[in-house]
This record gives structure tokens, C-alpha cells and sequence, in this order.
């Protein structure tokens, strides 16, 4: 089986961002620092100082982490796969580490959270998977960006690679069962050789588990799309666009511009109807709470993604077909394997007759229903001679949408192989 198989049908991930960064929670001494709660350390103005910074392990004390609520509760909230912050830009280990003391056991809370949360996913039945910086370490004289402590004009990247980079891929690579990915962030200038060598590295200790396309150089497994950037179009081959829930990835006590789950949802259908997966972040505070009000947000997912999932889950890219629509209801997903096409309803229409009409598929229609309830709906195909168009028209319940966040129509298609029309 295709080593990727797993991942196009998950759809739907989580990534937890959390470190010590999650302690000031993006104030330092009283100060604001602007942007993601996790990169406070350089944000902060001049840079924090690594001693100073350290200071944080004293701190850290996270009475509220619980790795087996948490993974429940993604699971619950329809997540199936987790990326969890090994280590971010910071170079703090979350996990015991032997190649580098700068890490959790250190900590008041002494504990591996990446172990702890390694075995959750075993249990509930999530793909565990971790997010890894390879090139940048404020904590290491050679790591790539931190150059208010040590001199950038000093830095031997190849010292790092080799003493602390190798040795914790390692070390998470063998010590925590199987890696479904790898993530990797910010190659920017590491050399093409260097990226060979450390995908190489990979998959010498686990040949099945994928890489994500920030190890540069097209090397990946599968496409990342840029932090928060859904393309345009479908995209054929494995891919992914990480997202905030708010609008930073490590915890900011500050942030609470959280989107709304019709927000979430419509992105989980936009993404699924191009072919990619949507990795959707949450940021723990330092106590280890996970910020109620996002928690809230995934749990009215979850709930939508309990009815709709079919929906979601193992569909594959909508074939490129411009189909104009006389409203702007939506969007679709399809699963070739279920022959079906689904009509996500993201603004029903408000208007009697609460009808929908679409322009440019081909194939035959068989049955329409709406997917949470079995409900038939009435829907009719047309080709229009003079306008040489393919016109399905569906027909809505009237009154009001029956799922307020997303109406989920499943149309049936008669013919194995989904055509389109060129317009
Ligand atoms: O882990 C999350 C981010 O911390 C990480 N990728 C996601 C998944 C990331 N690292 N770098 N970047 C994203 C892009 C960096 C943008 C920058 Fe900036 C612009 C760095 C300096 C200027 C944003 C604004 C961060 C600091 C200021």
C-alpha cells in the first residue's frame, strides 16, 4: 500500500504547539511581543537572552496536562492524526532527551510529554506524528537565528546538524513506536545535500513514515502549503495547509480572535474538495489547559463532522470542473470509491424556491439526499441546447437551512468515472 494512503484519507489534523513559550504567553516582563506566541523569545525586542529564557524551565509546571484527555478529545472532535512540537525554534525539548539537556525532564514537571502523548494516539486510534525544527535552535550557538547571544559569523550549522539535530531525530525516530510524519519547518538557506542527508536519515530509522515538504527542496513526502495558505485550485498529489485556530500557533493570553466553526468547516470542505488535508493548530497555556473557547470551536466540529464525516474523510479531489453557479452556496467533495458528490451548503439559499443550480457536470445523476438525515431531495438534470450547458438543478427544503453550519446534499452518480464540461 501507498505509504501516504493513511494520510489523504485522514483529512483532518491536529497540531499542538507548546513549550515554554506557552508560560509568557506572549508578554515578557509587562512588554507585548507581536506575532505567534512561540517565537517571544526573538520577538521580544533585542531578543531575550537564552539564560534568561531558561528561567522558564523553573516554571514549568503544566498541572492541567493531561495527554490521554487530550488525544480523547481530539479524537472526539474528529481529528485523525496529531503533530506535536517536539521541539520548536526555541530548541527546548518537550521529551527526554539524552542528546541535549535543554529539554522537559529538567523542568519542575519532569515528565516526556511526547512519550505521554505518543501512547495516547496508540490508544484512540490518532496517527502520532511530530513537528521537528531542523535548521533553526535559539539554543544551540550553531542553530540557525539566534543572533543576539552568539555570533552568526561563528556558526558551524554542521556542528549542530550532526550533534543535536541527527542525534533527537533519532531519538524520536526510535523511542516512541511508530511516526506517521515527520514536520518540518523553515529549511530557508540549508543546503540541498544537508536536507538529502537528514530526509535519508528518516527514513533509515522508519521508511514509512512521510516528510513534509518544509525539509525543502521538493525532497518531502507530500506538499505544505505555506502557514495559513489554501491554493486556489485542486491539487492531485498528497498535501496540507496548517491553519490557527486564533491567530497564533503557540499560546497568547491575548488572543482570542478565534474562527467560528462554520469558519472551520468551511475550510475543512474547501480543502477536502481540492484534495488536501487541514491541519488545524491549538495552542496549550502553560498550565497545560487548552484554551476553552478554541476547545469549544473543535468540539462544534466534531459534532457537525459526526453526521457529515462521509463527507470529509477518504473523499478525493473534485475533478477540475468550472461550474458556475447562480448562487454562491458552497462548494463540493467527492469520493470516487462511494461515487458520490457532495453539496456542501455554506449559505442556503433564503429565497423560495430554495433551489440550487449548477453548470458543467456531465455525468448522470442518480438519487440526491441530504446526508445527516436521508432525506431525499429533488434534483434534475438538464442540457440546455442553445447555451450548450449541463445544468443540475437541486432542489432544498423549505424554510430554513437544515444544518445551520454546513447542509450536506449527497447526489449519487450513475457513471463510474465523474465527467465534466469544458466551458
Ligand atoms: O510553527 C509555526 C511558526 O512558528 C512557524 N511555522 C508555523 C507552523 C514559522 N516559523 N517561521 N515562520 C513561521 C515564518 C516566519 C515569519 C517571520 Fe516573523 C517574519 C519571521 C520574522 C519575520 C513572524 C513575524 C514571526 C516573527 C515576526
Amino acid at each position: 500500500m501507498d505509504k501516504a494512503a493513511w494520510f489523504l484519507q485522514a483529512k483532518y489534523g491536529a497540531i499542538i504547539h507548546w513549550g515554554l513559550y506557552a508560560i509568557p504567553g506572549g508578554y515578557w516582563q509587562g512588554v507585548r511581543a507581536p506575532h505567534g506566541g512561540e517565537w517571544i523569545m526573538k520577538n521580544h525586542p533585542g531578543g531575550i537572552p537564552l539564560e534568561e529564557y531558561k528561567k522558564l524551565m523553573e516554571q514549568f509546571d503544566p498541572k492541567a496536562f493531561d495527554a490521554e484527555e487530550y488525544v480523547r478529545f481530539l479524537r472526539d472532535c474528529g481529528f485523525r492524526y496529531l503533530v506535536y512540537t517536539a521541539k520548536h525554534h526555541d530548541g527546548f525539548a518537550m521529551y527526554d532527551s539524552a542528546a541535549c539537556d535543554y529539554n522537559i525532564m529538567h523542568t519542575p514537571y519532569g515528565k516526556d510529554t511526547v512519550l505521554s502523548l505518543s501512547r495516547a494516539c496508540e490508544k484512540y486510534g490518532l496517527t502520532f506524528c511530530l513537528y521537528y525544527s531542523q535548521l533553526q535552535d535559539w539554543a544551540d550557538p550553531n542553530g540557525f537565528g539566534n543572533d543576539w547571544d552568539f555570533d552568526a559569523s561563528k556558526k558551524d550549522f554542521r556542528q549542530y546538524f550532526d550533534e543535536k539535530c541527527k542525534p533527537q531525530l533519532k531519538e524520536l525516530l526510535t523511542n516512541y513506536g511508530r511516526i506517521g510524519l515527520v514536520w518540518f519547518d523553515t529549511p530557508y538557506e540549508m543546503p540541498e545535500e544537508m536536507c538529502r542527508e537528514l530526509a535519508d536519515y528518516v527514513r533509515s530509522f522508519q521508511p514509512d513514515c512521510l516528510i513534509n515538504g518544509r525539509i525543502g527542496y521538493g525532497l518531502g513526502d507530500y506538499r505544505q502549503m505555506g502557514d495559513r495558505g489554501v491554493p486556489l485550485k485542486a491539487y492531485h498529489k498528497p498535501w496540507e495547509v496548517p491553519m490557527t485556530l486564533n491567530d497564533t500557533w503557540g499560546y497568547r493570553s491575548d488572543d482570542e480572535r478565534w474562527k467560528s466553526p462554520a469558519q472551520v468547516i468551511r475550510l475543512l470542505a474547501e480543502i477536502a474538495g481540492k484534495g488536501g488535508n487541514l491541519l488545524l493548530n491549538i495552542g496549550p497555556d502553560g498550565e497545560g489547559n487548552m484554551p476553552a473557547a478554541g476547545c469549544d470551536v473543535l468540539k462544534q466540529v466534531g459534532q457537525w463532522l459526526k453526521k457529515n464525516g462521509e463527507s470529509i474523510y477518504a473523499t478525493d479531489p473534485v475533478p477540475d470542473f468550472p461550474y458556475r453557479l447562480d448562487t454562491d452556496f458552497g462548494c463540493f467533495t467527492y469520493s470516487k470509491a462511494r461515487r458520490r458528490l457532495y453539496m456542501h451548503i455554506l449559505r442556503y439559499p433564503d429565497v423560495p424556491p430554495h433551489q440550487i443550480c449548477v453548470v458543467g457536470l456531465k455525468s448522470r445523476v442518480g438519487r440526491a439526499y441530504l446526508l445527516e438525515t436521508g432525506e431525499e431531495v429533488m434534483c434534475w438534470q438538464t442540457y440546455e441546447t442553445a447555451r450548450d450547458e449541463h445544468r443540475l438543478r437541486v432542489r432544498l427544503p423549505y424554510g430554513k437551512a437544515p444544518d445551520a453550519l454546513d447542509t450536506v446534499v449527497a447526489i449519487e452518480l450513475l457513471d463510474e468515472k465523474i465527467e465534466t464540461q469544458e466551458l
